[in-house]
């Protein structure tokens, strides 16, 4: 096991997850953001969550981001076992087209937050900003690129309009 600090720790609860997952990755690659990406169901493996868990807390993770389908309780369980900020990504693909995982991930009961985001893709993207957001708030250089984000964003919005009209 290295000792290399790690700022987020991602989970998912199967393989099936990583194609909308890696958007999470992706963003906090590009933030230069330290995570560390893991595939551990709540139910399939849920002891191998915890120790998971207390490896990342003991090499000073900051935030857990948690993507479910379907009974999403993997956020909710890894919420239990950490005092860190948990932010849930729903997930797609059953039956209910990932009504029930956002209903699973942001239906906390009181004393245990979760912070819950869209269904998919954009949920995996936010959840990764806010991680950046959060972080930023004791990092000035993460805040100034994160600054840069939005400015690219806002502009490239413009861009558009200008190529157009
Ligand atoms: C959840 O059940 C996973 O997060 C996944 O979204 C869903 C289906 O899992 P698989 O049957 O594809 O492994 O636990």
């Amino acid at each position: 096991m290295s000792n290399e600090s790690v700022s987020v720790g991602i989970f998912m609860g199967s393989k099936s997850d990583l194609p909308i997952v890696e958007e999470s990755a992706k963003i906090l690659s590009n933030f230069g953001v330290s995570y560390d990406l893991n595939v551990l169901s709540a139910h399939r493996t849920p002891h191998e969550v915890v120790r998971k868990l207390e490896e990342l807390e003991n090499k000073g993770v900051k935030i857990f981001i948690a993507a479910a389908g379907m009974a999403a309780h993997l956020a909710g369980v890894i919420a239990a076992h950490t005092h860190k900020p948990v932010l849930g990504i729903p997930l797609g693909g059953g039956d209910m087209n990932g009504l029930d995982s956002l209903m699973s991930t942001v239906q906390m009961p009181k004393g245990i937050p979760v912070a819950t985001f869209a269904i998919g893709k954009s949920g995996a993207i936010n959840a990764a900003l806010c991680a950046v957001q959060i972080l930023s708030l004791a990092d000035s250089n993460l805040s100034e690129k994160f600054d840069q984000f939005r400015k690219d964003q806002t502009e490239e919005v413009i861009q558009i309009n200008s190529e157009t009209n």
